[in-house]
C-alpha cells in the first residue's frame, strides 16, 4: 500500500495503484499514483539525444498517453526528500506495466455535483476521504459489537419481510408476495420485544430498515442501516440511556484511538470521546430553554423541530461541553403506541431523542408491557388490534419490563464528520428517486 512506502528504507520497491495526473516535461515526467491508502510520486527522467531532443523511449512514451485511472504496477528506486511535497518521498521509475486502462474522459471531477459522484459512486469511493468513512463504520460496529458481545447480548437477524407494519403505516413499502403482499420492515421493533418474551434478555441487531419517506432531506433514505439494542428488567427509559451512552463511548473511543489522526489530516474534525453521562434534559424544559435564548419552537409542535435540536445540541455545547444531549420525555400523542407512559402523568412517555451535533441519531423509550395498557394504547393510536394480534401476544404469556432504541448508523457518521448529508456516508444510498447504482 501507498501510505506503508514511507516508513521503507531508500531502495527497490514494486507499488501498484491508480495514475491521478501525469505530468509530461521535457526532460522529465511526473506521474502521481494514488491508491485507497495515499499517492506518491514517480519520476521518470526523460532520455535526450546530444541537441535535448526527447528519444523515444520506455517506459516515456507510454506514460505520456496515461489515461487517470488506469490501473498501472510499477517497480523502480524509492528515495526519501524532504522536499518533495507528496509525502516527502518519491521513487524513480524503472518499469511501469499497465494492468486495466482507463476510459481517457474521467465522468467525474473534484467539484462534480454529489448526485453525480453519486452514479458514478465507484469512482467517488476511490478518494481517499471517502475510503476513510467506510473504515470508520467498521471500527464504530466492531467496538459496539465488542461491547455487546462482552456484556453476554444474543445478536438477532430479524425478517426484513413482514405482515404488517412495525412503525406507523404511512412509510410502508408494499411487496408483491406470492398471491398476498408484504411489508419491507421499517425497524426490527416488534421482533426484538419478542426476543424480550423469549427470555433472550439482552439483543442486538444491526440491519436494514425501510421507509417509504418521500422527503428529500439530509438525514433521509429509504433504506438505511438501524442499530438496534432492547434489554429487559429495567427499571425505567434512564436505563436505557445509559446502555445507550456506554455504546457512544466504547464507539468513539475505537474510532479516536484508530482514526483520530486521519480524521483531522482529511476532514478537519477531532474526534472527542463523550464523558458520561450525557446530559438529559426533559423536552418541555429544552424548549423552554431554547425560548429563553430567541427560539420559539412552533406552539402546535409537540416534537423538537430541526431547528430546536440545533438551539439545543448549541446550549448544552456551552454549558457542559457536551456533544449529546438526550431529550426526554416526548409528548404521547407523537409516540408509538408501545412507549411506556408515565405513572401519574399518561401525556409523556418515558422515552428519548439522543442529538448529537444538532440533529437526532436515535430514539429510545421503556415499552409498555402490560397487556391492557398496550392494547388500549394501540386502539388510541387508530390499530386494530386484530391486525397486530401477533405481537400482542407476547405480552400474554408474562413478559419482563424492557425498553431499547433504534439509531441510524449513517447519521453517526455524518455527523461525527460533519458530512452535509447522509449520502455522504452511506455506501450506495436510496431515497425516493434514487435505485441505482
Ligand atoms: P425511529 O423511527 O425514530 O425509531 O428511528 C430510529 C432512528 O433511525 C434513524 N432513521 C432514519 N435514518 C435515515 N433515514 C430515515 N428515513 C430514517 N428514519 C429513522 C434515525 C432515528 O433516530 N423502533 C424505533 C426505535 C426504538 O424505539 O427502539 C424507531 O424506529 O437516526
Amino acid at each position: 500500500m501507498i501510505k506503508n512506502l514511507s516508513a521503507l528504507d531508500d531502495g527497490p520497491v514494486s507499488v501498484s495503484g491508480w495514475v491521478d495526473t501525469v505530468r509530461d516535461q521535457k526532460k522529465v515526467q511526473f506521474v502521481v499514483l494514488r491508491d485507497e491508502s495515499g499517492a506518491v510520486q514517480l519520476v521518470n527522467p526523460r532520455t535526450t539525444d546530444a541537441d535535448g531532443v526527447v528519444v523515444a523511449d520506455e517506459p516515456a512514451t507510454s506514460i505520456s498517453g496515461l489515461a487517470q485511472g488506469t490501473f498501472v504496477t510499477v517497480t523502480g528506486q524509492l528515495k526519501h526528500d524532504e522536499r518533495v511535497k507528496l509525502g516527502g518521498i518519491e521513487i524513480k521509475l524503472s518499469t511501469l506495466t499497465v494492468v486495466s486502462a482507463a476510459i481517457p474522459e474521467t465522468p467525474i471531477a473534484a467539484d462534480s455535483s454529489l448526485d453525480k459522484r453519486m452514479d458514478w459512486r465507484f469512482l467517488d469511493l476511490r478518494n481517499p476521504r471517502q475510503n476513510l468513512i467506510f473504515r470508520i463504520q467498521t471500527t464504530f460496529e466492531h467496538a459496539l459489537r465488542t461491547y455487546w458481545i462482552e456484556h453476554d447480548f444474543i445478536e438477532l437477524h430479524t425478517p426484513k419481510l413482514m405482515a404488517s407494519a412495525s412503525e406507523s403505516r404511512a412509510e410502508l413499502f408494499e411487496v408483491g408476495y406470492f398471491d398476498t403482499k408484504a411489508y419491507l420492515a421499517q425497524s426490527p421493533q416488534f421482533f426484538k420485544q419478542m426476543a424480550q418474551s423469549a427470555g433472550f434478555g439482552k439483543i442486538f441487531e444491526v440491519g436494514p430498515a425501510f421507509r417509504a419517506d418521500p422527503s428529500f432531506t439530509s438525514r433521509h433514505a429509504t433504506e438505511f442501516t438501524s442499530v438496534d439494542s432492547e434489554i429487559s428488567w429495567i427499571d425505567s427509559h434512564d436505563d436505557v440511556m445509559t446502555l445507550h451512552e456506554d455504546l457512544m463511548v466504547a464507539g468513539f473511543t475505537a474510532v479516536q484511538i484508530k482514526h483520530g489522526d486521519e480524521v483531522k489530516a482529511l476532514f478537519d474534525v477531532e474526534v472527542t470521546v463523550p464523558s458520561t453521562p450525557f446530559p438529559r434534559i426533559p423536552l418541555a424544559e429544552a424548549k423552554e430553554i431554547v425560548k429563553s435564548r430567541g427560539y420559539e419552537v412552533p406552539r402546535d409542535d409537540d416534537d423538537m423541530d430541526p431547528e430546536g435540536e440545533r438551539q439545543i445540541a448549541a446550549y448544552v455545547a456551552e454549558k457542559y461541553g457536551h456533544e449529546f444531549v438526550f431529550l426526554t420525555d416526548y409528548a404521547s400523542s407523537i409516540r408509538p403506541f408501545y412507549h411506556m407512559r408515565h405513572d401519574g402523568d399518561a401525556s409523556i412517555t418515558k422515552s428519548y431523542d439522543l442529538i448529537f451535533n444538532g440533529t437526532e441519531i436515535s430514539t429510545g423509550a421503556q415499552r409498555e408491557h402490560r397487556i391492557e395498557v398496550l392494547e388500549a394504547q394501540a386502539v388510541e393510536k387508530g390499530l386494530d388490534p386484530k391486525e397486530i394480534e401477533g405481537y400482542l401476544d407476547f405480552f400474554r404469556y408474562g413478559v419482563p419490563s424492557h425498553g431499547g432504541f433504534g439509531m441510524g448508523l449513517a447519521r453517526v457518521l455524518m455527523l461525527m464528520l460533519h458530512q452535509a448529508s447522509i449520502r455522504e456516508v452511506t455506501y450506495l444510498f436510496r431515497g425516493p428517486t434514487r435505485l441505482e447504482p
